[in-house]
């Protein structure tokens, strides 16, 4: 290996004197160069040369790198504000989140909502495939109790075909895992993870809790690491709900949850569930605008809502192939998602299973908040999802720590007393005072006697 060493000083005596090939660098600032004779320690150069009388000083001829950034070439990526704040591919090493993980294909993020458009080209690649099962034959292949469930399952219809036919399951699934510099639109947060949907939201984003609740158990029994929640209702507090989401914190799956878009309501005074639930395994999102205020239609809490992260004027995958911008707590809990994918991969490139360690991730997601003034008495952490930070969270080397399987891998679904649920019609909420903003998050209703 050749090096080259730089010095300053009367030294053409001295290369005569050492036997070295000296060349001018620089005739005003009186620098010049050499070569180290290959095989020769650049070390021990130096100090040769700087120790001589007639050399003022010598260093290495230090390597420079063009600042060119090397940038994913997705070409809405420029609109996706949320992207360059959370710390994903700007700055330096440590700086940035996709420095540590782009995520992994053996992290499953279950999107319980309005399906997702599976055949959109920017989540293809991301989604979430039963292997085990051969889509549209009526045949149940992979004998898990559902017929054709190749993407997920829709329990609106009970089919395999869980195709959205709102946006909202297929804006929020880019969010957490668009397909990153591929040409073509949008990036997500984990630009490698498995998106499996599980339709209970209607054409118009009602859907009963029962329902939920099936998608639920079904993502526990397909295995996957975390489900995103981005509905409720102020009045859907469910003993049915509470158990099933007990049943994902017995097995350590992450719920990521959003707070509700009740204009600026506070959770601890006025639940709104699932979001108010105090299970270990909750995340509960609530939404900033670009200048990292509490969005105006975002409810808080400091008690039942855990952190925020961007929520406004949000692009990502619609319907038809096609971006669009929403608003909303659900986009803001889908960020969350994405980083909390990240941190799994994360972990798993560093050898531990971490599929079924929710608290492990929530933890770090938490740590890793980037605490500002205008956040402090809206939620536990008092600040901004950070995703470069949380993983910076996560050890270099950690002792492999095996963490239990999930109890409901195998065997049949659990049953739950969907008998005691009255459900009723589940509407999105806006303000009409806010036109520009309309923060679609379908709410549970419960009617009761
Ligand atoms: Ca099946
Ligand atoms: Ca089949
Ligand atoms: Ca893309």
């Amino acid at each position: 290996m050749s090096c080259r060493t730089v010095f300053h000083g009367d030294c053409w005596a001295t290369a005569a004197l050492l036997k070295l090939q000296f060349e001018i660098v620089s005739v005003q600032a009186g620098i010049e160069s050499l070569e180290v004779p290959e095989g020769d320690s650049l070390e021990s150069w130096l100090s040769i040369l700087n120790e001589h009388p007639g050399i003022e000083f010598a260093e290495e001829d230090r390597l420079m790198h063009a600042f060119d950034w090397n940038a994913p070439d997705d070409p809405d990526l420029p609109l996706q504000w949320a992207m360059y704040q959370l710390g994903l591919f700007l700055g330096q090493d440590d700086d940035r989140a996709w420095h540590r993980s782009t995520g992994s294909h053996a992290i499953t993020v279950c999107i319980i909502d309005s399906g997702i458009d599976y055949d959109h080209p920017d989540l293809a690649s991301n989604m979430w495939i039963n292997h085990h099962e051969i889509p549209d034959n009526g045949i149940d292949d992979d004998h898990n109790g559902f017929i054709d469930d190749y993407y997920g399952f829709n329990f609106l219809n009970d089919s395999g075909d869980c195709i959205d036919n709102y946006f909202h399951g297929t804006h929020l699934a880019g969010i957490v895992g668009a397909a990153c510099n591929n040409s073509l639109g949008v990036c997500g947060v984990s630009p490698n993870v498995n998106l499996m949907a599980c339709k209970f939201l209607d054409a118009e984003g009602n859907g009963f809790t029962s329902n939920a609740l099936r998608c639920l158990d079904y993502s526990l029994l397909m295995g996957a690491d975390m489900t995103l929640n981005s509905w409720g209702g102020v009045d859907a507090d469910s003993l049915s709900l509470r158990l099933a989401i007990h049943s994902a914190e017995a097995a350590g799956q992450l719920y990521i949850t959003a707070a509700g878009n009740d204009w600026g309501a506070d959770i601890d005074e006025h639940p709104t569930y699932p979001a108010a639930y105090n299970n270990s395994n909750i995340l509960t999102v609530i939404a900033t605008a670009e200048n990292g205020q509490l969005a105006a239609y975002s409810n808080y809490g400091q008690t039942n809502a855990h952190i925020a992260a961007p929520g406004s004027h949000i692009l990502s995958t619609v319907l038809d192939k096609g971006y669009g911008y929403h608003d909303g707590t659900s986009q803001a809990a889908a960020y969350v998602a994405g980083a909390a994918a990240l941190a799994m991969a994360a972990y798993e490139q560093a050898g531990v299973n971490v599929s079924f360690g929710a608290a492990a991730i929530k933890a770090a997601i938490l740590s890793g908040a980037a605490r500002t003034p205008a956040l402090a008495d809206t939620c536990t952490s008092g600040g901004i999802l950070d995703v470069a930070k949380a993983l910076s969270l996560i050890p270099e080397h950690v002792l492999v720590n095996e963490v239990a399987g999930c109890p409901h891998c195998s065997g049949q679904l659990a049953s739950y007393p969907t008998s005691r649920l009255e459900t009723g019609a589940l509407a999105p909420t806006s303000n009409p005072s806010d036109a520009a903003s309309d923060p679609a998050w379908p709410q549970i209703k419960l009617a009761r006697p």
